[in-house]
């Protein structure tokens, strides 16, 4: 080759390449055909949950106190039910409940997330939020989605995304007055994926668990596309065959899912459920 047309070619290739980092991409893992990974699940631990708690958002955290040098594992939850709702710090390992604020019985508590000491509950068929102080559960304020419908919430420390039951995500900005920043349909195989309901932000995948079903979908951000399935059949079935105490209410659907991101762990539980699990989860196509 003479030495400019090389040169042209080596250019060509470098233009290529730039290019190709910038191209819109999602970054996240699907098979190589497009379709979504399947995985099954083991339980690897379980612990006492409320079983009159109507669970709608979940979230891990860790809590330190002041005065004992001690730091303790909780679920911070919000739950459901006109007249029931709250939001609740607990302990993982006992169950115990360390605190809780109720919400005015006008109001069906739904999704919950933490971004720095505040904590953000969304409500059902309302675009209503409130907002509470991670310390003491107090509440120090209110907002409203640029939804009709609340049900899930979760961020990863800047925007929410939330949902509505419907196959669509959407993002909004709490430094903004809660105004729509980004709307994605989920889709799988083309498909939307209606009845998104709780949320997570896993290692900047949105995970959400769907309405009426053993099924977390997880999501890829960027382009709305179901990426994986997480099959979480049989577990509601074997925990509702121990007959645990249930405070007269029988389990309802699986919904919560909270990560903990410095032991990588996950838990999902549901609505009335006596126990909150652990569960590591395994690919199976
Ligand atoms: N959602 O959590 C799936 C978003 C809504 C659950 C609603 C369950 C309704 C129970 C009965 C409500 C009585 C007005
Ligand atoms: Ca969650």
């Amino acid at each position: 080759m003479a030495p400019s047309a090389k040169r042209l070619w080596l250019l060509w290739l470098l233009i290529g390449s730039v290019w190709a980092g910038k191209a819109p991409r999602d970054h996240c893992l699907a098979l190589p055909d497009g379709k979504p990974q399947l995985y099954t699940f083991h339980v690897v631990a379980e612990f006492p949950h409320d079983p009159t708690a109507f669970t709608q958002g979940l979230v891990f955290d860790t809590r330190c106190y002041e005065n004992q040098k001690e730091c303790k594992e909780v679920f911070l939850e919000s739950t459901g039910m006109y007249g029931k709702s709250d939001v609740r710090i607990s302990h993982v390992d006992s169950g115990l409940i360390e605190a809780r604020t109720p919400l005015d019985a006008q109001w069906f508590g739904e999704g919950l997330a933490r971004r720095g000491d505040l904590l953000y509950q969304i409500t059902w068929q309302k675009p209503d939020g409130f907002v509470y102080s991670v310390r003491d559960l107090s509440r120090v304020g209110s907002f409203k989605t640029p939804l009709a419908d609340g049900w899930g919430i979760a961020t990863d420390g800047g925007l929410f995304v939330i949902s509505d039951g419907s196959s669509t995500l959407t993002w909004v900005d709490p430094d903004s007055g809660f105004k729509t920043v980004r709307r994605v349909e989920v889709t799988d195989g083309g498909r939307p994926v209606h009845w998104l309901n709780e949320l997570e932000v896993v290692r900047g995948e949105v995970w959400a668990n769907v309405w009426q079903t053993d099924c977390i979908a997880r999501i890829c951000p960027e382009s709305g596309r179901v990426t994986g399935w997480v099959l979480m059949h049989g577990l509601r079935a074997a925990l509702a065959a121990r007959s645990l105490p249930n405070g007269g209410v029988s389990m309802d659907v699986l919904n919560g899912i909270a990560w903990d991101e410095s032991r990588r762990r996950l838990f999902v539980t549901g609505k009335y459920w006596p126990r909150v699990f652990e569960v590591a989860i395994e690919a199976v196509n």
